[in-house]
């Protein structure tokens, strides 16, 4: 007997906008969904869009994406596209999510939501319109499907750590150390909307709101740009990776200038009382892909730090005091969220797999007629809680000048 493989259920097919770093990942997510899970609707890598053809159809060919468009509008408008996948700069979240949305197609969209807190009302008004036709959206804070990140906002919603006091995260990284790291879309506000605040510190607010599933209602905030100029130049060969990167000194370039902050370090208070601390940077020396977060509640604490990401600590305040003590859960074990899809206990999961199951969760919930999460709502609150930062820092509220 000869037979195929082919799907017998319905598939969704997959639009993706953007094939840089991002479209990378979810190009990956999109094949290894229906390898490794049991999906509804099993993704099809239908087409791919980017403006530069040979760019984008060597993309499409190594990725695996079935047809190759140049123009996004001509992608949503593809009768075997069911679902558009925002992975470009976010200057152009709002316009690609909107007119997908209302050609009835359901989006998934980078983080963070938009570049201002306008467009994110937008996207969330055609988000809402669209839900009362069955078309689903959803923003890509991938982190939140750590499976050590799933155990320790169960961990809390249990009350295991009884009630939180303090929320302590940052998000480090250090690809711009080198003040010859080049210019990029990253940071140039116009593109990126700001710097590492929305590029990472939106991961972290994302993450402790979900971890603790209360809300932040109020900040503090300083911002910095330590480096106001930068090459303009592709950085020299062998220099860097997807980020970053170094301009040979000795290159004539002309220089650009730095529109977004470089770090951003905030106070903030969550509705059900705990204090908070936020700090994101991209020149913390050392540190590569550092998201740190700990959680005090008043019978037990958490910690995790993503490069290390398949460990979650807890503590048990409970316990008999000479023998309590943190203790490292290796999370890699079939009752840890989405674990059992995978590896035996202790063949560790990496970046890449939060990606896998962000478009699983995304599939299932558009199968099973919900709304998936995280929400374009949910995206708006966290743009709002990035512009109070952005206001407060420039209104230097907390600052208090040491006298003498
Ligand atoms: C760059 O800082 C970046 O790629 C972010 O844009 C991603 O959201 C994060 O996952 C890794 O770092």
């Amino acid at each position: 007997m000869t037979d195929d493989t082919s799907p017998t259920e319905p598939t969704l097919g997959i639009g993706m906008v953007g094939y840089a770093f991002m479209g990378t990942a979810h190009s990956q997510a999109w094949r290894n969904a229906v390898s490794y899970f049991d999906v509804p609707r099993p993704p099809r890598l239908t087409a791919i869009a980017g403006r530069n053809h040979d760019a984008v159809r060597a993309a499409g060919a190594k990725f695996g994406w079935q047809h190759v468009e140049t123009d996004w509008r001509a992608l949503i408008a593809r009768d075997d596209v069911d679902l558009v996948d925002v992975c470009t700069p976010g200057d152009t979240h709002a316009e690609i999510a909107i007119a997908a949305l209302q050609a009835g197609k359901h989006v998934l969209c980078e983080k963070p939501l938009a570049n201002t807190v306008a467009e994110a009302e937008e996207m969330a008004a055609a988000a809402a319109a669209a839900r009362s036709r069955g078309v689903r959206s959803m923003v890509g804070f991938t982190y939140r499907r750590v499976p050590a990140i799933g155990l320790a906002r169960t961990l809390v919603a249990e009350g295991r750590i009884g009630e939180v006091r303090h929320v302590r995260a940052q998000y480090l990284q250090d690809w711009l150390v080198d003040p010859n790291a080049p210019m990029s879309w990253r940071l140039d506000k116009d593109k990126a909307g700001s710097g590492s605040l929305g590029d990472i510190g939106a991961h972290i607010v994302d993450l402790t709101q979900y971890i603790t599933g209360d809300r932040l209602t109020g900040v503090s905030a300083m911002v910095e740009t330590f480096v106001p100029r930068r090459p303009q130049a592709e950085p020299s060969a062998g220099s860097g990776s997807k980020l970053g990167g170094h301009v040979d000194a000795g290159r004539d370039v002309a220089m650009g200038e730095v529109t977004v902050d470089d770090a951003a370090v905030f106070l903030g208070r969550f509705g059900g009382g705990a204090l908070a601390t936020f700090e994101a940077t991209r020149y913390a020396t050392g540190r590569k892909n550092a998201i740190r977060i700990e959680i005090n509640g008043s019978t037990g604490s958490l910690a995790f730090d993503f490069e290390d990401m398949n460990l979650l600590h807890f503590y048990d305040g409970t316990e008999p005091a000479a023998t309590a003590g943190f203790r490292r859960i290796v999370v890699t074990e079939p009752e840890h969220p989405y674990v059992a899809a995978w590896w035996p206990p202790g063949h560790l999961l990496g970046y890449e797999h939060g990606f896998t199951h962000q478009a699983v969760d995304l599939v299932t919930a558009i199968a099973e007629g919900r709304d998936p999460e995280p929400s374009f709502e949910d995206g708006l609150q966290i743009q709002r809680v990035l512009a109070a930062v952005e206001q407060s820092a420039a209104k230097d509220s907390i600052w208090t000048p040491v006298a003498g």
